[in-house]
């Protein structure tokens, strides 16, 4: 990314240049609302992220501007404040600030600017890249790196849960602290053991394509996961033993249909069936059976839209689109509800793709989808 604007806008702002860190965005092979249930995901950082530029101000006073917002940019707290700011976007950072405090590191004020290339609401988590870049830079900065990688990711995911009203699972902030050029992350949500994957599937790549659709997450993704949760309730019941979906398997889950409603039975079998897909992709990946991963996405999809439900009829038309066009796999990739497909191409179907893709969708719902090819990059850093 290039920093020129931010460093413009920083200097302009504070009278004075700080240092630069950055986390990315992600993407996610197949493993989809599996992180939350204790499930295996296959995530990889992507080359695009968010840069913050930040210097301590030696006082308990938060100096915040959010380089690409046009409506207030720019908000101050107090570390002294126990009310998150009213401004969303600086939610993220207060967590952050307290999640570490929590954590025994003492957080002095700062000045700090910050702008990404991620964009928001497209199912590449903007928001996990946001609370890694600050995450790591404050921990770097007031704790000399000593809070461990697997915290930071931690530390995202509980400001997600206790400021900004999103109970997601480990996913987003582990790829986007833990990622690593070109290679995927096989990832155990449950005992948070991984593994790197390097990916580059020859003749085939890997592209997003935007519906436009903007996505937030908040009551119907926690309805997700609540469905989940009853399921797993009714069934350590039964059966003791099940602290998630990790531990269940269809024969269990047929034993506890007639208690649950009919919404949360398909959503727990999809957290079934997905769980056995990843580990079908983990063994179709090891021999390079890359049309056997598509069709696996292609399954992952249709299970998120009709059972999950957390498709919408853009992401269906492309998917679709994809399937006619021969495309390999395809899927609408993340939390849902709007954001990108992944679709998984061979090269020399590219071109006919993503054509045929962005006329038939532009001239259906009016708008031109973004295409975005996957580069698969590192995770957070600091930069020189
Ligand atoms: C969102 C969440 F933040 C992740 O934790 C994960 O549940 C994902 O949706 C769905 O797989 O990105």
């Amino acid at each position: 990314m290039d920093t020129t604007i931010l460093r413009n806008r920083f200097r302009k702002q504070f009278g004075t240049s700080g240092d630069l860190y950055f986390s990315p965005g992600r993407i996610n092979l197949i493993g989809e609302h599996t992180d939350y249930n204790g499930g295996f995901v296959f995530p990889g950082a992507v080359d695009k992220g968010i840069t913050v530029e930040i210097y301590r101000n030696g006082t308990r006073q938060v100096k915040l501007l959010a380089v690409d917002v046009e409506k207030d940019p720019y908000l101050e707290f107090s570390l002294d404040d126990t009310q998150k700011p009213d401004i969303h976007w600086a939610c993220y950072i207060f967590g952050v600030c307290k999640e570490l405090e929590k954590r025994g590191v003492k957080v002095g004020g700062f000045n700090a600017a910050f702008s990404g290339d991620v964009p928001k609401g497209a199912g590449m988590s903007s928001s996990a890249a946001l609370e890694s870049a600050f995450a790591f830079a404050l921990n770097t900065m007031f704790a000399d790196g000593r809070v461990d990688k697997f915290e930071l990711a931690k530390i995202g995911q509980a400001t997600e849960h206790n400021y900004c009203g999103v109970k997601c699972g480990i996913m987003d902030q582990f790829a986007s602290v833990f990622g690593r050029e070109g290679c995927l992350i096989r990832l155990d949500c449950r005992s948070l053991e991984y593994e790197y994957f390097p990916f580059d599937p020859d003749g085939y790549k890997l592209v997003l394509i935007d519906t436009c659709v903007k996505h937030s997450l908040g009551t119907e993704y926690n309805e997700r996961r609540a469905s989940c949760e009853k399921a797993v309730a009714l069934m350590n019941e039964q059966f003791g033993r099940v602290d998630t979906l990790r531990d269940a398997n269809h024969q269990m889950l047929d034993a506890v249909k007639n208690d649950l409603t009919d919404d949360d039975y398909r959503r727990a079998k999809y957290v079934l069936d997905e769980k056995d897909r990843v580990l079908a992709v983990c063994d179709a990946l090891e021999k390079g059976d890359y049309e056997l991963v598509g069709q696996k996405m292609y399954e992952t999809h249709w299970g998120l839209s009709h059972d999950y439900t957390v498709s919408c009829p853009e992401a269906d038309f492309l998917v679709e689109t994809a399937q006619e066009c021969g495309v390999t796999g395809s899927r609408i990739m993340g939390g849902g509800f709007g954001g990108c497909t992944i679709n998984l191409v061979r090269e020399t179907l590219y071109d006919k793709f993503i054509s045929k893709a962005t006329r038939e969708y532009s001239r259906k719902f009016g708008v031109i989808p973004k295409v975005y090819d996957v580069t698969i990059g590192d995770g957070s850093r600091k930069l020189q």
